[in-house]
């Protein structure tokens, strides 16, 4: 009989093999991404894929042991008039983009030029799901032919993180889980690589505004300041970059972020916060809006805490805490007709009865807390269908076209022909943003009302009417109160990411594509799941 003799040294490499070879069975299953073992907080968020796989209905690709992954929905087209009407303006503003502009960022559809601020082919990168969604397939695959062959995440120019991470970062993501294009990840994965740096090269957690894409060099040009929005709306997009690499640097940087200033607190205001923060993550003395420079913060606290599976209290807690105090400070009636809408307070602490065409994302935000149990009295609905309503009124122009800002009358009249709100000429622009429709729709999938339906298509055929360029594109315009209007030659990018994207979802007959429990829209409405 032979003996196999084993010494206490042979023992415990047979046992460090015996675990490596039960690790490897796991991620080779796919029963745990890396992360999951790496990090047990993202346990707590991502659960595993076996999990997936019984809630869900959806079929599965083969399983990739670093990257959680589903199967890319399958998106049917439009099924009705409304809709195909919208993609053929999408096939439009993009034919216009691709005959004049292809590559570049931004169409110019008047001169038919282009802009380059961002030199990352922004349109094509930010309408490609909208394209996906609509079941444009040549459009797509054109689309992502040329990120494949030709995008370059590293040019060397210095890039706002924010509007990278929202409309590049997130469209490249999408992308990906819409269509499950491999190429689409690895470039999303370099130009993460690339805006991490905006936080690595910063003293404090919240990131510089800034970041050369090609050397890495960041800085926060305007006096070291950076907005509470562009703090706080890239967490979605590195937390889904962090779950589809196992790579948990993503994920942690930027929660950072929001973690500092969840610890900072806002105590003045009950929770909302000036929107001015500097490079030592103190806030500066700035004005508390729901608008520009602030707006996402509060859109990324709901969320960010439904897609990380309602696992972080204190992002839902800061939400609650700052609608009600939104309700306290912000939101107020105008004169004569009492129509509800969201001001803001002034550097000097006084209320200014201002509310830009921005603010309307917050009905969105709203109709999200009721349809996730925040909603106790139903006065989160009730406070978006008036923001919906006072975003409705803002189109009630001679064009029905949405200016950008608009002013409130507070003084108390009995003469009820006296008008409630008016708008400055300095602010009567229109970009085709997409915040009303963006409200709209929220409204309409939880009410089911057809008037959403009604107001989107009245704004639609106003876009077809003043803000077509025959030769290719829409154009941003002048001014919303004169019909004879003059074009401002701009295509903004999220005009095909978030407006017609918006549009065609709200006239869809099936109101369960994208169902709200499984995607999280990010603030550029690029679709990010909520992993189960
Ligand atoms: C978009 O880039 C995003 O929606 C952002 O959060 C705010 N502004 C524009 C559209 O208006």
């Amino acid at each position: 009989m032979v003996r196999i003799k084993i010494n206490r040294k042979t023992l415990f490499i047979l046992f460090i093999a015996y675990m490596q070879l039960l690790v490897f069975l796991a991620l080779y299953l796919n029963l745990a991404g890396p992360a999951e073992l790496l990090n047990p907080r993202r346990q707590k968020f991502f659960g595993t894929n076996s999990a997936n796989r019984q809630n869900s209905n959806e079929t599965y690709g083969t399983p990739k042991a670093t990257k959680l992954k589903r199967a890319p929905p399958v998106f049917q087209g439009p099924t009705n008039e409304r809709q195909k009407a919208i993609v053929r303006a999408f096939q439009h503003a993009w034919s216009g983009y691709k005959k004049y502009a292809w590559g570049h960022d931004e169409l110019r559809p008047v001169s038919k030029r282009f802009d380059d601020s961002f030199g990352l082919g922004l349109t094509i990168i930010d309408s490609l799901d909208t394209a996906i969604i609509m079941g444009l397939e040549e459009e797509t695959r054109d689309g992502v032919e040329w990120i494949r062959e030709n995008l370059n995440v590293s040019p060397a120019r210095s890039v706002n993180v924010f509007e990278t991470t929202i409309r590049v970062l997130g469209g490249l993501l999408s992308g990906y889980h819409l269509t499950g294009e491999e190429a689409l990840l690895e470039k999303a994965t370099q130009l993460g690589d690339n805006l991490i740096k905006a936080f690595t090269k910063s003293s404090s957690l919240i990131p510089k505004s800034d970041v050369n894409l090609d050397n890495g060099n960041a800085c926060s040009p305007n006096r070291d300041l950076s907005s509470l929005a562009e703090a706080t709306t890239l967490q979605l997009e590195f937390r889904d970059l962090t779950a589809l690499t196992g790579d948990q640097k993503y994920e942690d940087v930027a929660f950072g972020a929001s973690e500092h200033v969840h610890n900072v607190g806002c105590k003045k205001m009950d929770g909302l916060c000036p929107f001015y923060i500097d490079g030592k993550g103190e806030f500066k003395k700035s004005s508390i809006t729901l608008g520009a420079r602030a707006d996402s913060y509060y859109e990324y606290l709901i969320k960010q805490w439904l897609q990380t599976k309602k696992s972080i209290d204190w992002l839902r807690d800061d939400f609650i805490q700052s609608i009600a105090a939104m309700k306290k400070h912000l939101y107020r009636q105008s004169q004569p007709n009492s129509i509800w809408f969201l001001g803001e307070i002034t550097e000097l602490a006084q209320f200014y009865p201002k509310m830009d065409h921005l603010v309307c994302f917050l009905s969105g935000s709203l109709v999200l807390s009721h349809l996730n149990g925040l909603d106790h009295d139903n006065e989160h609905l009730e406070m978006a269908k008036n923001i919906g309503n006072v975003c409705h009124k803002m189109y009630e122009n001679p064009t029905g076209l949405g200016p950008e800002i608009i002013h409130f009358n507070m003084e108390d009249s009995s003469d009820m022909t006296q008008a409630d709100t008016y708008v400055k000429n300095l602010d009567a622009h229109s970009l085709l943003r997409p915040e009303a429709i963006e409200a709209w729709f929220y409204l309409y999938r939880v009410t089911k009302d057809k008037k959403y339906q009604e107001w989107g298509w009245k704004a639609f055929e106003s876009i077809e009417k003043y803000a077509k360029v025959e030769t290719g594109g829409y154009s941003s315009i002048d001014n919303v109160l004169r019909k004879k209007i003059k074009r401002r030659d701009k295509m903004e990018s999220f005009f095909l990411a978030e407006t017609l994207k918006y549009l065609y979802l709200l006239m869809a007959d099936d109101q369960e594509i994208l169902p709200l429990d499984r995607w999280v829209l990010n603030t550029e409405a690029h679709p990010l799941p909520i992993y189960n």
